[in-house]
């Protein structure tokens, strides 16, 4: 029902957006002292505890961040594994929500290029510029922005976040969206044309960029074979990268029906059901001729990467975009790479994410990349709980979280 909402807004056109709206503005939002406000915004308070809605502050943005109002947000599994407590200890408590999209606020001393009103996506990888791997080019492996990111705070190493009693409260992924408004690092808001609705353009920051940057790592050719396990929010969007990019048939796996329908949509030309003991590997080998170039697993457990392993032919690359918890570890039949198999990882779409957002916002504005087709589930925020059990027990492809609907352009 909600995705059918969502498709009636999508081609509704206009959004209504608030610009240059005064801080502070807006339903159950306050000004308290200090430029602060006091907003509503789901809060992991420990790892396996309900995410709860609880009114915050967030202080003013400082030099070189912006503060943003935020429209919508996408709910990733990344935020499952966070609220599981499976990427590492000392994640709470914390303001989730990492992909999303909003409206420029208020911008801090020093920041170019982004002015109040504008439209902007969430990039949760605000690469510094100075460290060994930017200056490498490899700009999502940015360390500061690693470091600080795992600790939750933002790129001056503190947060802006409280909780009702004073607590410190850790930012998301450096992004915190999960909440009216968020104050982020300048590279963590990048411009789009106001012609996307947010609640679509809320999509492009961890998804679509992840996705098909994944594919852009793997060096695709056209003709290519493919094999993409795990056709969720991310998967999507990796097979819409490989259709794209040319590939030739391009296998999904997927333990659910209904997202094996969505990936032929997209673009898949085989649909494989990854249950019931069905043997999965076997059957990409056949439907492939012998195995595929290019296999993603976008699952993030062992048993699904060892079958990107297992589905490709000598000198293929597996490519792993899933994110297993910690400590896990894969095992692969060492003689195998004696035929020249490759397997390696995706952080956010390896590569530079503003630019890759630019090329891939004038693919959503030449009507070549569709975004709403993914959601399966409009929500508000009060529901965020009940979309992570959902990704939980693998129903649905994407919810998103809507938090302005007048600035989102849809309705809940
Ligand atoms: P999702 O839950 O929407 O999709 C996962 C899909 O995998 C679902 O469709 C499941 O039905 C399917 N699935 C589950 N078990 C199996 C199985 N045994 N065989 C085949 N399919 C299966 O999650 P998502 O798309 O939001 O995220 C997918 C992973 O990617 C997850 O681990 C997330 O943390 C990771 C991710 N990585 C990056 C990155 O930068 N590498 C970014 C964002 C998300
Ligand atoms: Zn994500």
């Amino acid at each position: 029902m909600a995705a059918q909402t969502a498709s009636a807004a999508s081609t509704g056109g206009g959004v209504g957006v608030g610009v240059g709206v005064g801080v502070g503005v807006g339903v159950g939002v306050g000004e308290v002292a200090g430029g602060a406000l006091e907003m509503r915004a789901a809060v992991l308070r420990e790892p396996g505890r309900p995410v709860a809605v609880e009114t915050v502050t967030l202080a003013a943005p400082r030099r070189d961040e912006v503060l943003v109002r935020v429209a919508a947000a996408g709910v990733c599994h990344s935020d499952v594994h966070l609220a599981d407590g499976l990427l590492g200890a000392g994640r709470a408590p914390m303001v989730l929500g990492h992909e999303g999209a909003g409206v420029v606020e208020a911008v801090g001393d020093g920041v170019d290029g982004l002015s109040v009103g504008d439209h902007v996506a969430f990039c949760f990888v605000p690469s510094c510029g100075a460290c060994g791997a930017c200056r490498a080019g490899r700009r999502t492996l940015c360390e500061t922005a690693g470091r600080f990111g795992v600790a939750g705070m933002l790129m001056d190493g503190t947060s802006r976040l409280r909780a009702a009693d004073g607590a410190v409260l850790q930012h998301g992924l450096m992004v915190a969206c999960f909440a009216e408004y968020a104050v982020v690092p300048a590279g963590g808001a990048v411009p789009l044309p106001a012609s996307i609705p947010l609640w679509q353009a809320a999509l492009l920051g961890c998804g679509v960029v992840t996705g098909v940057g994944a594919v852009n790592r793997a060096g695709l050719r056209v003709g290519a074979t493919v094999c993409v396990i795990g056709c969720g929010g991310v998967g999507l969007q990796v097979i819409a990268g490989a259709r794209l990019a040319g590939a030739g048939t391009i296998v999904a796996v997927d333990v659910d029906p209904g997202k094996l329908e969505l990936a032929l949509r997209r673009g898949a030309t085989h649909a494989v059901l990854g249950r019931g003991g069905s043997p999965v590997v076997e059957e990409v080998l056949a439907l492939s001729g012998g195995g595929v170039e290019h296999a993603f697993e976008v699952v993030g457990r062992p048993d699904t990467i060892r079958q990107a392993w297992d589905v490709l032919r000598p000198g293929g690359t597996a490519t792993v975009v899933g994110v297993a918890p910690v400590g896990v570890e894969v095992s692969l039949p060492a003689i195998e790479f004696l035929s020249e198999k490759t397997i390696t990882g995706s952080y956010y779409g390896s590569s530079d994410v503003h630019a890759a957002l630019d090329r891939l916002v004038q693919l959503v504005v030449d009507g070549r990349l569709d975004l709403g087709d993914v959601v399966s589930d409009l929500i508000e925020l009060d529901g965020v709980e009940g979309a992570l059990d959902r990704l939980r027990r693998g129903e649905g492809a994407r919810s998103v979280i809507v938090i302005d609907e007048a600035l989102a352009g849809v309705s809940v």
